[in-house]
């Protein structure tokens, strides 16, 4: 390879092509996946379908990736396995935080705001780590240089609602709805500002704090999966937010693989901490609908997807409204013709269809 070429792809040439537009049809294919199965109380059903959608996709990208960050561990869900090498192997080197359904008790459930998401990053520049929780602090633009994360929920609330030019009573914080949470909840509904709890999905909720249009949500706080604020952080990243963060282990275990780590939970981690990478590539899809994306859609033959993909270099947000069909993605994949070639799971027809014409599942793979 030429030195020409080699520059020409390091992803730190603004020129270079925008990765996140090929990660948004790995993203789109893992929705696509899980949302065949929604609601049907199977989540190990809808990860294992949604990882092999992304795992395949994953391979056709022009990059030479590792995952160092995934989604599983935890819940001993199939994963994407950390060091698993992804992408076609050509250049840029970057380091793969995957999450192929952030918030699977909801699309399990059928519950809003389940997504699908993928980030890379620089070889070498993500926070990666075994420990499952991390505590997270996250803001919009106006925000970000006057949160603290080992400042009190009053303080914290009262400089950012001045930052952001309001009362602290007209502030919206996000926080997942768990026991741990309590003291957090009583700090927070002290000050008069407004809470919002949910279920799962603090990827897409920590997204929606972030953001600078605003979503009705100013400020995520809480402990979620540390997998997660990795995630959230290559998008926070490209949107210009704030974030800070600190493993949370909730058991003696964790403890000691933070210890194992050489990591200190009281160690603050600022966002380039976690996400050290010039460039940054986020893409997610929605599974569900939620508040920030809607979710897939299937009518007769054709499969929508809503997508929005980030790229820190240049700070550009884009929404992505795809229409797939689904009948010629069938056909070319059953003529072995289709390039990027879909997994059963994406190509599955609507249950009653699959009712009726038994057998279309395994002859589409
Ligand atoms: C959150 C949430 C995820 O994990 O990160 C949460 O965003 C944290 O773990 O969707 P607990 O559920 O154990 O509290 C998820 O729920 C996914 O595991």
């Amino acid at each position: 390879m030429t030195a020409k070429r080699s520059r020409s792809h390091a992803i730190g040439v603004a020129s270079d092509r925008n990765l996140a537009l090929e990660l948004v049809r790995v993203t789109e294919g893992a929705a696509i996946a899980a949302a065949r199965v929604m609601g049907r109380n199977a989540k190990e059903e809808a990860d294992q379908a949604a990882v092999d959608a992304m795992r395949q996709r994953l391979t056709h990208v022009d990059m030479d990736g590792v995952v160092v960050i995934g989604e599983g561990e935890k819940d001993e869900a199939p994963m994407l396995y950390i060091g698993e090498l992804v992408g076609n192997g050509n250049s840029p080197r970057v380091d793969v935080a995957v999450d192929p359904i952030d918030g699977t008790t909801l699309v399990a459930r059928g519950l809003p705001g389940g997504i699908a998401t993928v980030a890379l990053s620089d070889r070498g520049t993500l926070y990666a780590t075994h420990c499952a929780y991390m505590e997270k602090l996250i803001v919009g633009p106006r925000a970000a240089g006057v949160i603290d994360i080992t400042d009190t929920v009053r303080d914290n609330l009262r400089r950012i609602a001045r930052a952001e030019g309001r009362d602290v009573e007209d502030l919206t914080v996000v926080v997942l709805d768990r026991p741990r949470h309590d003291a957090l909840l009583r700090d927070i509904r002290a000050t008069g500002a407004r809470v919002k709890l949910i279920t799962d999905g603090d990827v897409a909720a920590g997204l929606m704090a972030a953001m600078e249009e605003r979503t009705g949500i100013d400020v995520l706080m809480g402990i979620g999966g540390a997998p997660e604020g990795v995630l959230t952080a290559c998008a926070i990243k490209a949107i210009g937010g704030g974030m800070q963060a600190r493993l949370a282990p909730q058991s003696e275990a964790e403890r000691l693989t933070a210890a194992d780590e050489g990591k200190d939970p009281r160690s603050v981690l600022q966002l380039d901490d976690l996400c050290a990478g010039e460039n940054v590539f986020f893409a997610a899809t929605g599974i569900t609908d939620g508040e920030l994306l809607e979710g897939v859609r299937f009518a007769g033959s054709t499969a929508r997807t809503q997508s929005v993909v980030m790229r820190s270099w240049t700070g550009t947000v884009r929404y992505i409204d795809a229409i797939h069909n689904m009948t010629r993605l069938r056909a070319l994949a059953a003529s072995g013709r289709a390039r990027m070639r879909p997994v059963a799971s994406e190509l599955a027809a609507p249950m009653g269809a699959r009712r009726l014409r038994s057998g279309i599942k395994g002859g589409a793979a």
